[in-house]
């Protein structure tokens, strides 16, 4: 059952949800190989939210800029593998928002406390824009942004919860968005914390 957010992009409430049994353990698995980190930025600030990754490519930022690695710079090892489970599911999901065959060769993970946050801003770093952006939510609520394809353009909001998936591509891909501030409070499976995940196409086509 999928709700319309904008042109060519879906809501799917709680669609995880009743996965966590098996995504949390494997999610833990990744993160002991290529731990929760606080990238820089190029302004030489520090990102609110702790991130990580697993594919073939990972999303990094530096003081010399955002791009995708092949290595994880903290480790000097590639990322780890995504989850064969998890691209059943996400590929699965996309879909279900008329994406069949999307297979992502990169998943970020973001790590929110409560406080944290991410301003608006464009995904732009991928090569494959013709491919959708997945994103699924564990943990915390949290507000979610999104305008248009012009900064200035008017902010529309939605809750994100526990087990949502989002599929964002066609039209909308290009879209400013971000997340406000993380509330304080307690899920009774994650503890005081948002999880969000987001499968992408970085590299070429597949
Ligand atoms: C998050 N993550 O909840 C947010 C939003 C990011 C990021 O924005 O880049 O890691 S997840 C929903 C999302 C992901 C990618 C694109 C769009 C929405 N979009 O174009 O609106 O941690
Ligand atoms: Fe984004």
């Amino acid at each position: 059952d999928r709700l319309f957010i904008e042109q060519d992009s879906w809501l799917f409430k709680g669609y995880a949800a009743q996965s966590t049994a098996w995504i949390l353990p494997a999610l833990r698995e990744v993160l002991r190989y290529s731990p929760l980190r606080q990238m820089q930025v190029p302004g030489g600030h520090r990102m609110s939210v702790r991130t990580s990754s697993c594919g073939s490519l990972g999303w990094i930022s530096d003081l010399s800029g955002y791009r995708y690695s092949e290595i994880d710079p903290m480790t000097g090892r590639p990322w780890p593998e995504i989850p064969a489970a998890l691209l059943d599911l996400v590929s699965t999901g996309a879909a279900a928002a008329d994406y069949p065959g999307f297979i992502p060769d990169s998943c970020l993970i973001n790590c929110y406390r409560p406080g944290a946050k991410m301003g608006l801003h464009q995904d732009k770093d991928e090569q494959d824009r013709s491919a959708p952006i997945v994103s699924l939510s564990f943990g915390l609520p949290v507000t979610f942004m999104f305008g248009g394809l012009n900064r200035r353009d008017p902010v529309k909001r939605f809750p994100l919860e526990h087990g949502d998936m989002l599929v964002w591509g066609g039209a909308s891909r290009m879209v400013y968005h971000g997340v406000a501030p993380l509330a304080q409070g307690e899920h009774p499976e994650i503890g005081a914390l948002r999880l969000n995940l987001t499968f992408r196409r970085a590299g070429g086509e597949a």
